[in-house]
């Protein structure tokens, strides 16, 4: 007997016999000699029939299999047959299966916490009666692995994946190599505040809040060009829409042969290559999630033109020309930032830009100032639709400078011995940025809560499951 996958099955395979193992997606019993069974194999579903017959089908069959949850799993031998008219319910909608076998593989013990169909209506459209899915994210979250099943999740962590995919891709094919940092920390790599403490034998140790040193390090021992995508901590008791304490990261490193700005235009070229690269290859997925989530198109700017890049000293003085008042622009809050998005969208007509030339007191320690004006930093952020997805900046590589801007930030030298070493022991110009996964996942997709890009994502009040 032949398994049959539904995906492949159409009206040329009328008066085959097939296999199937699917999950009924809904099921509709007809008087009690017939049901018809909604059968599902990842994105796609054809009909089943099962109906009394003489020596086959009992009517006591029918009224098991009608009695069966949505969501099992069963086993199904039948005969394709070709469907006089096309099925709306179904992805494969020019046949039917007759069903002469049924074996039921895994039931359910509980109830559906909600229906797929529920779960799979529109979120974002104006409410109306009946349409508007009622499920709410908390109720989805704690039943994740159900609310995974509908097709925009589906699509959601298949695109997940291809940005992984072609971050990997494009910076392998431009010198890079993967490299694997510890997790497990003797102290923080970004700031004291927001690590986590986990006890590690009679003594503690942290949890890394980004690979900052390794990959640092990793230069210093001349590795050039690394890469790397792990899993990134923060102790920050944030409850927005955009925090995570558990996210993933896609960090880079490389060396400077002349200027920073080297960098910044890699990790330019890097993200318009992932845009095109989704938009491209993906796009049936886009759709698919499109219907949940309505966005408007994710925009950006191609060939000579170049993307947008203001300095932070002209994103506040947009600011300012809106209405805002300078005196609170010392940083530009999440608030404001998504203004200056809105008002770059309105007039470049662009959601990707780029922010260059930060305040050095707004970066971290290992920020190089410029050296025009050391009170601004050899640094950027990259933002989408208004929020930032990206940061990163050219790095201090003097032992001595470091030292002395770790001091100035709080930060005790002798608490990062093995990074600083790296530094004495000679390490050229360099710099990198990091991204978040699940922000840029959001932001594409206009997903309006990071948790919906996040697989069992982690935040302040959840760590289950
Ligand atoms: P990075 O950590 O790299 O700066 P980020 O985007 O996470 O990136 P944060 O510095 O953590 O930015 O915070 C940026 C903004 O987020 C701040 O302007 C702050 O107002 C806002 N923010 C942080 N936590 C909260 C919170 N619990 N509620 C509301 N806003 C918050
Ligand atoms: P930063 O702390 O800005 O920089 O983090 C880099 C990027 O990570 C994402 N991000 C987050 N995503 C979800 N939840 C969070 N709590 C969260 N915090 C940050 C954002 C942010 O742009 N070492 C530097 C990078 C570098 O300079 O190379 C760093 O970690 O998208």
């Amino acid at each position: 007997r032949k398994r049959a996958d539904i995906s492949t099955l159409s009206a040329q395979n009328d008066g085959d016999h097939v296999l199937i193992r699917a999950r009924i997606q809904t099921s509709r019993a007809q008087g009690s000699k017939m049901v018809f069974l909604n059968l599902r194999q990842r994105q796609d579903t054809v009909q089943a029939l099962l109906q009394v017959t003489d020596n086959t089908v009992s009517k006591q069959m029918v009224k098991w299999a009608a009695g069966l949850q949505d969501e099992s799993i069963v086993l199904v031998f039948g005969t394709v047959t070709k469907s006089p008219e096309p099925i709306k319910s179904a992805t494969v909608d020019d046949i039917e299966i007759h069903i002469g076998e049924l074996w039921l593989i895994a039931g359910l013990e509980d109830r559906l916490p909600f229906s797929l169909d529920d779960a799979s209506r529109s979120e974002t459209a104006p409410e109306i009666e009946g349409q508007f899915s009622r499920v709410l994210l908390d109720t989805r979250l704690n039943n994740r692995i159900v609310d995974l099943r509908t097709q925009t999740n589906q699509a959601i962590f298949k695109l997940q994946h291809a940005i992984g995919d072609l971050f990997r891709e494009y910076l392998n094919g431009n010198g890079f190599i993967e490299i694997h940092s510890p997790k497990l920390q003797g102290a923080a790599t970004e700031s004291g505040a927001s690590v986590f403490k986990v006890g590690y034998f009679k003594g503690s140790a942290f949890l890394a809040q980004s690979p900052q040193l390794a990959k640092q390090m990793a230069i210093a021992a001349d590795f050039e060009r690394v890469y790397e995508i792990g899993p990134v901590f923060r102790a920050e008791d944030s409850n927005t829409h955009r925090h995570l304490t558990e996210f993933i990261g896609l960090d880079l490193e490389m060396v400077i042969e002349e200027h920073y700005h080297e960098v910044r235009e890699l990790l330019d070229g890097m993200f318009k290559t992932i845009f095109r690269g989704l938009r491209e290859k993906y796009a049936k997925e886009i759709a698919v999630v499109g219907r949940q989530f309505e966005a408007e198109e994710f925009k950006w700017r191609e060939g000579e033109e170049g993307t947008l890049t203001l300095t932070f000293k002209q994103a506040v003085d947009l600011l300012v020309e809106d209405g805002v008042s300078r005196e609170i622009l010392d940083d530009i809050n999440t608030e404001n930032e998504r203004r200056l998005g809105r008002l770059v969208k309105a007039k470049y007509d662009t959601d990707y830009f780029i922010i260059d030339k930060f305040p050095l007191e707004l970066r971290p320690f290992y920020t190089m100032p410029d050296p025009e004006d050391p009170t601004l930093s050899n640094s950027y952020d990259f933002f989408m639709r208004g929020e930032e997805i990206l940061s990163g900046a050219q790095r201090i590589h003097d032992p001595v400078f470091l030292a002395e801007q770790m001091r100035a930030k709080g930060v005790d030298p002798d608490s990062m011995k093995g990074y600083l070493d790296g530094f004495r022991m000679g390490c050229p110009p360099h710099g990198g940025g990091g991204i978040g996964l699940e922000r840029v996942l959001m932001l594409f997709l206009k997903l309006n809560n990071i948790r919906r890009a996040s697989l069992f994502p982690r935040d302040p009040k959840r760590l289950e499951p």
